[in-house]
């Protein structure tokens, strides 16, 4: 899967992109990712990305023709053409479902905003999807793109190894939250793991870990629990 990202602040993706799962997936060619900055679009003598916003108010507003013209590029690029995402506060909330209808695509363009946002006209003729990743507010929409890279590109064919791929599967069947782990050694600084855990007892055990994900989600997250699932 291709991803191309756009961006007033490209630095920030040399790090995250390189380590672990995304360094092994991209060098095994199961996904490439390319930054653009959007300011390389910009014509005038000053790269202008920004303006005042029309009716006034507080901060400043991404203008349309350079990300008009960036996205038009990028698209350029490569075949088929990408579905374009936009990182904003606005966007639909982020889920894991999301992430598999979005790995599903062959190519992704995801495009990243600072200031108060971008012109109307870009979210409204320029973009296939908006995508929020929670309710706080960061500086931009840089690091939601990451998440999004990382969240799908797990998902993709070869980019997990079989065990980690295996665990995908056959883990929170039920949408809970995961139980309590431990390893050794059986007491430290005097807190002592579960008996059951030590007993060898493996329905017992099982047992003890579904009571503990489910006492857990009800605890943390009942929102979780049925009756108010995200349809998708
Ligand atoms: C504090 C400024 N805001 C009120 C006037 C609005 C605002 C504008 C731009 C708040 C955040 C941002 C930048 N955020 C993103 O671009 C963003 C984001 C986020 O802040 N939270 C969760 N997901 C996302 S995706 C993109």
């Amino acid at each position: 899967m291709r991803f191309d990202v756009l961006t007033l602040f490209p630095e920030m993706f040399r790090g995250p992109l390189d380590e672990s799962v995304l360094k092994r997936a991209r060098d095994a060619g199961h996904v490439s990712i390319a930054v653009h900055n959007i300011r390389d679009w910009a014509t005038d003598r000053h790269h202008t990305v920004d303006d005042y916003p029309y009716g006034g108010g507080a901060g400043m507003v991404m203008k349309p023709e350079p990300v008009f013209a960036a996205v038009e590029a990028v698209q350029a690029l490569a075949e088929p053409a990408a579905r374009v995402v936009l990182l904003t506060p606005q966007g639909r909330p982020f889920k894991q479902a999301i992430a598999e209808e979005l790995a599903r695509q062959p190519r992704l363009l995801l495009l990243c905003g600072r200031y108060e946002g971008f012109d109307e006209r870009v979210v409204e003729h320029l973009t296939d999807d908006e995508i929020s990743i929670g309710d706080f507010v960061l500086g931009g929409g840089e690091l939601a793109a990451m998440v999004i890279v990382e969240t799908v590109a797990r998902l993709l064919p070869g980019v997990l190894g079989s065990d980690e791929s295996l665990r995908h599967e056959s883990h929170n069947p039920d949408g809970l939250l995961e139980y309590p782990q431990y390893t050794r050694p059986p007491e430290f600084r005097g807190w002592k793991v579960p008996d059951v855990l030590l007993s060898g007892h493996h329905a017992e055990v099982e047992k003890w870990r579904r009571e503990q994900a489910l006492e857990r989600t009800r605890g943390r997250r009942p929102d979780l629990l049925a009756g108010d699932r995200d349809p998708g």
